[in-house]
């Protein structure tokens, strides 16, 4: 008999709240977070499942001065938003705080004091960057400068975006405030630093001897290098003023540094929700303490959190922090910035009750071991022909059949053949199957099984043909769709922590509750007699028109960057006012347009400019129609010297603005002006 922790705890990475969630956030950290809990709940396990928005940090004022709202509006906005993305996509925290409650601020501030207190932190005065003008500190993300290593003048101070290289702020050249624009000049400052090089025998210990075999390869293999590399000091404070206060007298204008009381925000929203029992869950030693992350967060849940727990003393340590990979989207990295993303809020608006179909995706394709794409393409073919036509497929037949040859009541099973048997001992090996997958972190695998049993379901249909087997002998059929059914009730529990909505649906089919998972499996689930509901489809094909059109947002996306981030063209050498004055330029109306033949580019127009009207041929007929060109008024320039195309004589120019993706807009007046006008 395997022995299970007394209770659970299990966290979710608190994201920031400071951009809505995408598909990249659920597929790496929520669903997996969501189907572990969801499984451990079955399983009648003791299990709190945490999460909330972690509401301080640089992002978050870098967003607001960006929107040019405050702080606490942007945080306000987003919790809003993440909180029902999540509650829509059934992700079923047990609670979903966030770090700007009153409790948080209460329980990282004791936190810090104690380890204050117990002579834990190590003080130091540093130089850092200090803006006059706007009279405060700056964090690193707050300064932009020249890279040493590619010359890229808009690098950060942590890191230049184009070649790639960690930077620390001193290093730019020519730093610029992005606050004020000014200069910024180096001055003293304190803070407070946690002393992880004295904890590294203690982390040596701890991870690279004790969590060898248990921790992921990527998880163990981060953390190694890490430890291997060398730790150093790290400051915990900082000077800002969006955060938790430093609780120390003479700190003022610092806070908290947004890592290390992220992770505290876990324990308050436990005490918030849990005021009685927060403790066990965080102190006990029978409670196992599991922290679900996207690899960006390792060395902080691995490294820095378990040393501010070990630290502090009272606190149990993660027993494992299953981090995925990273999720692409159609072969590009996922960028809230670029809007380089599938939104949860946009795909329910365009997929409306379709949680499920995204959940089963983003599972059989999760990033656990290395980092996945996804495309619109798969997404298609996956609910196509795997949650239609194999599992809706197996459901809807057993159920239909049972409907058609037995008035919907669960047919009562005579002698079993070995067809028979098998099939129920084959269903029966499925919950522990895949409840060992689950408890090993290992999803994919784990809904490959559950779609193994609905193959099962299909192919034991096939086998025993019960559409044919009814004109010949009623009572086998009977059997086989007893038999059939049986499945199709264990497939319910076991889907439930992968698509919940799926399962209750089927669950409903069936006339039956949602069992736990130790009674899933069982040959008896549904017996002879019992009245099913009426058919209904759980999954629906989605046409190519469907998936089409979401590309095609996401090309607009990617032409619209692509105009954003176009290098605007260098100056002109200057000219003097009588060089302009040469030109002849002029309002005019165009009167006629037509193709030129045996030409793809070129139009010939009939434009009216007031003295007389004339042809002008123009290379447009690739971006307008002769049509939408009859009747516009444009800027001509007259006095260029006619030139003959294609043996047509052209007597001066439309004026044209060419955008980068070269596209093109007429130059027009702004409002209707007498032919001939001059344009000066
Ligand atoms: N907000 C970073 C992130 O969203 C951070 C996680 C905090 S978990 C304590 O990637
Ligand atoms: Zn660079």
């Amino acid at each position: 008999m395997a022995v299970f922790p007394q209770r659970y705890t299990v966290t979710a990475a608190l994201p920031y709240a400071n951009g809505p969630v995408h598909i990249g956030h659920l597929a790496g950290v929520y669903l997996p977070a969501d189907i572990y809990v969801r499984y451990l709940r079955s399983a009648g396990r003791d299990v709190k499942f945490i999460c909330g928005s972690d509401e301080h940090g640089v992002p978050i004022t870098i967003r607001a001065q960006k929107e040019g709202v405050t702080p606490q509006q942007v945080v306000d906005k987003y919790h809003a938003l993440i909180r029902d993305s999540f509650s829509d996509f059934n992700v079923s925290f047990d609670v979903y705080s966030r770090t700007s409650s009153p409790t948080h601020a209460e329980v990282s501030s004791n936190f810090f004091l104690r380890l204050y207190r117990d002579d834990k932190f190590i003080e130091q005065t540093t130089q850092q960057y200090f803006d006059e003008q706007a009279q405060q500190f700056l964090a690193d993300r707050y300064i932009v400068g020249t890279c040493p290593n590619c010359g890229n003048e808009n690098a950060y101070g942590d890191q230049c975006e184009r070649c790639g290289t960690s930077l620390s702020p001193t290093e730019l050249i020519n730093p610029r405030s992005m606050l004020s624009g000014a200069q910024p000049v180096l001055r003293d400052t304190r803070h407070w630093f946690l002393p992880l090089d004295e904890y590294e025998p203690w982390l040596r210990e701890w991870i690279i001897e004790g969590h060898k075999h248990d921790w992921k390869n990527n998880v163990y293999g981060q953390c190694k290098s890490w430890i291997d590399q060398g730790l150093h000091p790290r400051a915990v404070t900082r000077d800002l003023d969006w955060g938790v206060p430093v609780p120390l007298p003479g700190a003022e204008g610092k806070v908290l540094y947004v890592w290390f009381d992220a992770p505290i925000g876990y324990i308050s929203a436990t005490k918030e929700a849990f005021p009685d029992e927060w403790e066990l869950y965080w102190k006990d030693a029978g409670t196992k303490l599991v922290h679900f992350i996207g690899k960006d967060n390792i060395v902080f849940h691995c490294i820095i959190f378990p040393v501010m727990l070990k630290a502090h003393g009272e606190y149990i340590l993660p027993n494992n922090v299953p981090a995925n990979e990273f999720l692409n989207l159609e072969g590009d990295k996922i960028s809230t910035s670029r809007n380089w993303a599938v939104w949860l809020h946009e795909y329910l608006q365009d997929f409306p009750g379709q949680a499920d179909v995204l959940r089963y995706v983003l599972c059989a394709n999760a990033p656990e071991t290395k980092d996945n794409d996804f495309t619109w393409k798969d997404f298609q073919a996956r609910n196509n022909n795997e949650l239609v036509a194999t599992l809706g497929n197996f459901v809807n037949r057993a159920v239909v059949l049972t409907h058609k040859f037995f008035g919907g009541a669960v047919p009562a099973a005579g002698e079993l053949l070995a067809i028979d048997r098998e099939a129920l001992d084959q269903l029966a090996a499925f919950p522990a199957k895949i409840g060992e997958l689950i408890d090993n972190y290992r999803f994919r695998d784990a809904l490959a099984e559950v779609m193994n049993l609905a193959r099962l379901g299909n192919k034991y249909l096939a086998d025993t043909q019960p559409w044919h087997l009814i004109k010949t002998d009623a009572a086998r059929t009977g059997t086989v769709l007893h038999v059939a059914l049986q499945i199709a009730a264990g497939l319910a529990p076991l889907l439930a922590p992968f698509l919940p909505d799926s399962a209750q649906k089927l669950a409903t089919m069936l006339a039956t509750d949602l069992v736990a998972w130790a009674a899933a499996g069982r040959p008896d689930a549904l017996g002879a007699g019992h009245q099913l509901r009426e058919p209904a489809l759980l999954f629906a094909k989605i046409e190519d028109a469907t998936v089409e059109a979401q590309v095609q947002k996401l090309l607009d996306t990617k032409n619209a960057n692509l105009l954003a981030n176009a290098p605007v063209a260098e100056a002109k050498p200057a000219v003097s006012f009588d060089d302009f004055q040469k030109m002849d330029l002029r309002v005019g109306t165009i009167v006629a347009a037509e193709k030129i033949a045996k030409t793809k580019k070129l139009l010939k127009l009939t434009v009216d400019v007031g003295l007389e009207q004339r042809t002008i041929v123009s290379g447009i007929a690739e971006h307008f129609t002769p049509e939408e060109l009859v009747g516009q008024q444009v800027q001509v320039l007259l006095n260029l010297l006619p030139r003959e195309l294609k043996g047509i004589q052209s007597q001066g120019m439309l004026l044209m603005a060419e955008n980068a993706d070269g596209s093109l807009a007429l130059m027009q007046p702004g409002k209707a002006v007498r032919n001939g006008s001059p344009i000066n």
